[in-house]
């Protein structure tokens, strides 16, 4: 390490003296002044694996070192399965002490590492003898180093960003400073940032990334921050840094994982496993939901809530004997319950942002998504999940209304649930002009939010399928049909109001039974009657004459009393105060102490 960056990475007292790492190590080779590459140093040690995992999360590519003096060992293995299940797809090997063995033993061990990649993503990788000591086959490292491809990762603008947090320190004259490796589009200067797991909140008082002040990290970059409001107790290595509100953490997950060949079977029966995840570690079981081509559809169970998204990747190890035991891809961080799990969902809702957003949009059915809650399920930023959103809509398979959105399946079934009830109630009430929205809502779409309802009502008004008449709801078009014994009996009632003026009967003296009431019920629809809040019934027009002799008399006087308002309608004042409430409520008077106001004609 030193011999290629010219820094040793062991920094512990303990290293120093046992000469074997024990902590991550950070190190940075200039290849060229634009071109800087981070080295996380991991120790080689099998009783430190857990920090490598830790270490090797959110890299773009390994280094992997075989000693040609001792060959390929069993951590050698372990870590080269656990870069392969943390997905990692570029590489290099170098083979380093080549000055302590002869070209023919290093022939041979260069082989027996060739064996050991065959069939992994290091299967084709550069292999490189080099020596510490005199210096052989640095250059040819450096020179395979500057050709890896490193560019970010592409998936980086669908997650939202999060630091995953590898070390934190005080430093004098700063405070709090925490380090790790980027993912999703970075960070910026001044951006408030949340810690999980706890929910400190905390300020970003600057950024380095290469020893240098940047305003931004982007992702897939070796990164420090300075925080501001927080301890470094709060922030240890394991905690993950993002935007307040754009992440929830999960305690179950859906995760494609591949078990390694000698891992015991019984612990994808719910046994105790290790999930690492970033930096950190919990102890967890998963249980397999089913599997296909190797690969178990497995439920995990964290103790505790951990920040992770869908397209993330795991390391499983199992606690004793310790020993990494498989690991994989999250492909859904809160999903149903196991009972309405089916396996073209979780084969659909897979790490791409649009798959996984459909899915999601259809198994919130008809509630919907708000964005906000959306974006923070998905883990992704909400400027890409709104792209991804609107390409569904131009491919017709989302629905957005007014920020929440529908899968386009659940919004049609809506629709036509709603035609059908309106036939439906069409068909059983016949006496009824229409339904209040309401009622039609309880009947067809139970569960759909305020503001979708009445855009689906409006949309379905403007395309001439149904008719809105205030509150009710009919299918367009949709007249009541008497025949004429009953057409009779609703002219009768309709008089009887009418010759009553404002001292009304009771509906049920008029119009008896049932359907006496439909008929006041399709008056009242109609226009020709209107009823008050506490059941009283009066004659539109004898309303109408009220209104024109209180704007008569606004010209004597633009108040009036209740005395008054008594003797101008001829109403006691237990009838004439119902009616004044009314006429409070349609804005032809407004209560003004013990007054009315009387309101201009509108
Ligand atoms: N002769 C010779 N010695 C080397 C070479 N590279 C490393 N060493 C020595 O080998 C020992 C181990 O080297 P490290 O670089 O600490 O090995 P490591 O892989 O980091 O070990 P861990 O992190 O503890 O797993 C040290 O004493 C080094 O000086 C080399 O190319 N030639
Ligand atoms: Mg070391």
């Amino acid at each position: 390490m030193h011999a290629l960056t010219g820094t040793d990475p062991d920094r512990l007292k303990e290293e120093k003296r046992r000469g074997i790492t024990i902590e991550l190590g950070f190190a940075d080779v200039e290849l060229s002044p634009k071109d800087v590459v981070s080295f996380v140093d991991v120790p080689g040690h099998e009783r430190f694996v857990r920090h490598m995992v830790a270490g090797a999360s959110g890299i773009e590519a390994v280094l992997l070192v075989v000693a040609l003096d001792q060959g390929v060992q069993p951590q050698t293995r372990e870590h080269l399965e656990i870069c392969s299940l943390l997905g990692l797809r570029h590489g290099l090997v170098a083979l380093t002490k080549k000055d302590l063995v002869d070209d023919e033993l290093a022939e041979v061990v260069a082989l027996e590492v060739r064996d050991l990649l065959a069939g992994t993503f290091l299967e084709d990788a550069p292999m490189i003898p080099v020596s510490a000591k005199t210096g052989e086959g640095i250059d040819a490292l450096r020179g395979a180093l500057s050709n890896l491809p490193h560019a970010q990762a592409a998936d980086s603008a669908v997650t939202v960003p999060r630091l995953p947090v590898d070390r934190s320190f005080v430093l004098r004259g700063f405070g709090t400073v925490v380090t790790g490796t980027m993912t999703g589009p970075g960070f910026r200067e001044g951006d408030e940032v949340e810690v999980l797991p706890g929910g400190k909140r905390a300020r970003i008082r600057g950024l380095q990334v290469h020893h240098r002040k940047v305003a931004s990290a982007a992702g897939g970059r070796r990164t420090a921050c300075n925080l501001q409001g927080v301890e470094c107790e709060d922030v240890p290595r394991g905690s993950v840094l993002c935007r307040p509100d754009t992440l929830r953490p999960t305690t179950r997950f859906w995760a494609a994982v591949r078990l390694l060949p000698h891992a015991p079977r019984r612990l994808a029966a719910g046994g105790p496993v290790r999930l690492h995840h970033g930096t950190a570690d919990y102890p967890a079981r998963f249980r397999t939901l089913g599997e296909s081509d190797g690969v178990l559809r497995a439920v995990v169970f964290s103790a505790t809530p951990v920040p992770l998204v869908a397209g993330d990747r795991i390391v499983l190890r199992r606690p004793a004997p310790v020993d990494t035991i498989g690991g994989g891809l999250v492909v859904d961080a809160h999903p149903p319950h196991p009972r309405h799990a089916a396996a073209a969902d979780f084969a659909e809702s897979a790490s791409q942002l649009d798959r996984a957003a459909l899915v999601r949009l259809r198994r919130a059915g008809a509630a919907g998504l708000q964005i906000g809650e959306f974006a923070r399920l998905l883990g992704a930023p909400r400027a890409a999940l709104e792209r991804c959103l609107g390409t569904l809509r131009g491919e017709g398979e989302a629905v957005e209304v007014g920020g929440r959105w529908f899968a386009a399946a659940t919004w049609q079934a809506v629709v036509v649930a709603t035609i059908g009830s309106l036939e439906n109630f069409h068909r059983d009430r016949p006496l009824k002009l229409g339904i209040d929205r309401e009622g039609l809502r309880a009947k067809a779409a139970k569960g759909f939010p305020q503001e979708a309802w009445r855009a689906l009502l409006d949309t379905l008004a403007s395309e001439d399928t149904i008719e809105l008449r205030g509150d009710q709801v009919c299918l367009a078009g949709h007249e009541v049909v008497l025949d004429a014994g009953r057409d009779e009996e609703l002219q009768r009632i309709e008089q009887a109001f009418l010759n009553a003026g404002l001292t009304p009967p009771q509906p049920k003296e008029v119009a008896p039974g049932p359907s006496g009431a439909e008929l006041v019920g399709l008056l009242v629809a109609r226009g020709a009657l209107v009823k008050l809040h506490d059941g009283k019934v009066f004659h539109a027009a004898a309303l109408e004459e009220l209104r024109r002799k209180l704007w008569e008399f606004a010209k004597q006087s633009p108040r009036i009393d209740v005395g008054a308002f008594k003797e101008l309608a001829g109403l006691t004042r237990k009838h004439a105060i119902p009616l004044l409430e009314h006429l409070d409520a349609e804005n032809t008077t407004r209560r003004v102490g013990n007054k009315r106001e009387i309101l201009p004609p509108r």
